[in-house]
Order: structure tokens, then C-alpha cells, then sequence
């Protein structure tokens, strides 16, 4: 078919990985028509190349009617815009199609992460899973969920920089996605709060947090140039998990604070989150970024149980299922969907556990903006050959020591 052949020629390229500087200066400088003109070719060819990862995927999991659908979201929205690079015209109206469609190509990928998860359930229910069929899971969602947060940050910010500008003076700072100031401190704030609510509002209780550090050499609060939704979202999965290991683990009222050291150094900014929550055992810890394992933790599968708490027993199941099931953090996906935005600009994040005694999560955050660039899967035809193996490391990397055909448009 032509649509076979057209995703067949775009996967050719490779996705451009663009630094937090040049979507700056895109947004400083550039116009609505550059960004048309760079998107509508660097979207299909992102789109294309995931596309074709898609096709790697082991057959039966394939065959599972929830990818089938997360498939044919992707075929739909390729085709939605490689029609305007057969339109080629590019006037005011052709402008405002095309953030209108990439709206709703947004919305329509809006359950990506809870669909791929039930078309795992579904294999994990129909089929026998080994060991190298999960590793190629894991693999494949680790590329598969950081290319959907690259496509949905050019989405983002461009319809931020160039749409309706309705709620535009709530962050007059911000440019598109980007905060060049992002207040680190008042992130985690915000998401302390969040999760506290949540914390408290199951558990009747919640543990306060402890500020330790948050100022640099010089005493001035910690800043970086970052997307602030992605710094949230991290210290929100974190924190949810950190109350929950806390409460859980004091069965008396009075709870050890939650505490965050917030730290820059030559080459990373660290947050620091420890809990006092019991820890979990080392075998434990790798696995907490497996997506198998989060699915087969999946509190509406658990059997229901108890949790003495403040002298008082709550139905635990339902409390879980209410924690866990917020948007992008559906079926327990959180953890490793949260290091992937930690990795998309080359940060990290990692556990560090002492079992009996408490958790350690640290997010690397890069502090320098020029150092943090997009971090995006590539396919070409060797991409076959890791679906095969086991040795899942050398077909990562950042492009930005080369330029792309599709970077040189952007960038003039
Ligand atoms: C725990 C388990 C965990 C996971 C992620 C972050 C913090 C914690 N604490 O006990």
C-alpha cells in the first residue's frame, strides 16, 4: 500500500534530537512557519521510525487487540500529517489545520501508556511469557514511551508557542514547554503537596517533608533551564511511593519526614528524595523499573489486603488503585515511565535502597542547558538484530553530534 511505502521512506531518516537551547531559540526567534516546516517533516519521520519498531515486536503481542489499537492510532495520525507535506501550500489557514490536528493527534494518543500496558495484561493472560520475550518488552516500551515523549514535547510546544493563546499570561516566563528559570524547590513543593493530598486523603495521615538543602554556593535558590510537567511528574511518582513505603512501614502516628536534598554540582543538578519506609530488598530494586513486573503488581489483579495503620485497618486495594491510577502512572507504569523523562535530557534517575530501613531516589537533572539534549531511540534495519539478543546497549544514543537533513531546516 502507499502508506507502507511512506513510512517505509521516512523511518529512512533519523529523528533529529534537538537541545533545550535550540527549542529556546525556536521559541525567541523562529517563526510559526519554521516551525510548521520542521515539524511537518520531523513528526512523520519520528512517527515512522516507532512505527517500524512496532512491526519488531514479538508476534503474539502483536496480535493483541490493545496493540492493534495503539497501532492504528499511530497509521492515523502519520497519515493526518503527511498531508501536508502533499498540500505544500503554507498559508495562515494551512498554519492553523495544523495545530488543530496536532491537538488531535494528542488527544487521540492521550491512553498510549494504559493500552500498550492492557495489551501486555492481555499476552500475560493468553500466552506463556520467557524470559527473552520480556526483556524484548521491556526494551522495546523503554524506546516506544521516550519517543512518545519527544513527539508529544514538539507537539506541546509548539501549539504553546504558536495556538490559541487564551491561557497564555499564567507563565509569562515560560517559553512554549520550557522554564528558563524552573525553580527546582517549588517544584517539589507543588508535587509534595499533590501527593500528600492523595496521602492523606487514603491513609489519614502523611509524613511532613524536610527541606535539607536547597541552595547552591552562592545562596541562591536552585534554577535550571528544564520542563517543569517532567521534573513534576518524577517527584510526584516519587513522593506517592516514598508516603505509601512510610506509612505503610510506621504503624504508630508519629512518621519520619519525607526529605529532599536539593543539590548542583559541576555537571548534574541531584535531588535527593529518602524515605524512611522500610526499603525494599536489592533483588527488588532493578526490578521496580520493569514494566512486567509493574503490570503483574497491578493492584485490581492483587488479592485485597489490610494495612494496620494508626491503630486502624483500611481496606488497602482500593486505596491503591486510587494512588496509582493517575493519568500517565496508570497499571504501575510510574517508575519507569519517570526515568525515561529524567533520561530524555540526559539526566538519570536511580534507586538506592537499604532494606529495613529506608529508600533513596535520586534524579540527575543536567545542569547545563547546552548538555541537555534530547536522548531519542533510533530504528534502522540493525534495530531487528537487538529484538534477537540480549545486549540492549549500543543502539542508544543522542544525535547531536551530527546534523541531520531535517536539523539543518530548523536551525537556519
Ligand atoms: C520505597 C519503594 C520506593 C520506590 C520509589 C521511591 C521511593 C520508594 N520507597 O520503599
Amino acid at each position: 500500500k502507499n502508506l507502507e511505502k511512506m513510512v517505509d521512506f521516512y523511518s529512512q531518516f533519523n529523528p533529529s534530537s534537538l537541545s533545550i537551547k535550540q527549542f529556546i531559540d525556536f521559541g525567541l526567534k523562529a517563526n510559526e512557519q519554521n516551525s510548521y516546516q520542521f515539524l511537518k517533516k520531523e513528526l512523520p519521520v519520528r512517527l515512522a521510525n516507532i512505527m517500524k519498531e512496532i512491526h519488531l515486536l514479538p508476534d503474539n503481542l502483536l496480535k493483541m487487540p490493545s496493540v492493534n489499537l495503539v497501532n492504528n492510532w499511530y497509521t492515523q495520525s502519520f497519515n493526518e500529517i503527511i498531508e501536508f507535506e502533499v498540500d505544500g501550500g503554507c498559508t495562515e489557514q494551512t498554519l492553523d489545520k495544523f495545530c488543530k490536528i496536532l491537538v488531535k493527534i494528542r488527544n487521540r494518543h492521550s491512553d498510549v501508556i494504559q493500552t500498550m500496558a492492557q495489551g501486555v495484561l492481555e499476552l500475560k493472560d493468553s500466552h506463556k511469557i520467557d524470559l527473552h520475550t520480556e526483556k524484548s518488552i521491556q526494551y522495546f516500551l523503554d524506546r516506544f514511551y521516550m519517543s512518545r515523549i519527544g513527539i508529544r514535547m514538539l507537539i506541546n510546544h509548539h501549539t504553546l508557542l504558536f495556538g490559541d493563546h487564551i491561557n497564555s499570561n499564567n507563565h509569562h516566563r515560560h517559553i512554549g514547554c520550557i522554564d528558563p528559570y524552573c525553580d527546582v524547590i517549588s517544584v517539589v513543593k507543588d508535587a509534595y503537596e499533590n501527593a500528600r493530598f492523595l496521602c492523606d486523603q487514603y491513609y489519614l495521615a502523611s509524613p511532613e517533608l524536610e527541606i535539607c538543602k536547597s541552595i547552591d554556593a552562592d545562596d541562591e535558590p536552585i534554577k535550571i533551564v528544564y520542563v517543569p510537567s517532567h521534573l513534576y511528574h518524577i517527584l510526584f511518582e516519587l513522593f506517592k511511593n516514598s508516603m505509601r513505603a512510610i506509612v505503610e512501614h510506621h504503624k504508630t502516628d508519629i512518621l519520619p519526614p519525607l526529605q529532599v536534598t536539593i543539590v548542583k554540582g559541576k555537571e548534574d543538578v541531584c535531588v535527593k528524595v529518602s524515605d524512611q519506609g522500610g526499603g525494599i530488598p536489592r533483588s527488588l530494586s532493578e526490578r521496580m523499573f520493569h514494566y512486567m513486573y509493574s503490570t503483574a503488581l497491578q493492584p485490581s489483579k492483587s488479592d485485597a489486603h489490610t494495612v494496620p495503620l494508626a491503630g486502624k485497618f483500611f481496606f488497602f486495594k482500593m486505596l491503591l488503585t486510587q494512588i496509582q491510577k493517575k493519568k500517565d502512572s496508570g497499571y504501575g507504569y510510574g517508575l519507569p515511565i519517570s526515568r525515561l523523562y529524567a533520561r530524555y535530557l540526559h539526566g538519570d534517575l536511580v534507586l538506592l535502597s537499604c532494606d529495613g530501613f529506608g529508600t533513596e531516589a535520586i534524579i540527575y537533572l543536567k545542569a547545563l542547558s547546552n548538555e541537555a539534549n534530547e536522548l531519542l531511540p533510533i530504528y534502522n534495519k540493525m534495530s531487528t538484530r537487538f529484538y534477537k539478543t540480549t545486549d540492549h546497549t549500543i543502539d542508544w544514543r543522542s544525535t547531536c553530534n551530527r546534523t541531520p537533513i531535517s536539523q539543518q531546516q530548523f536551525t537556519q
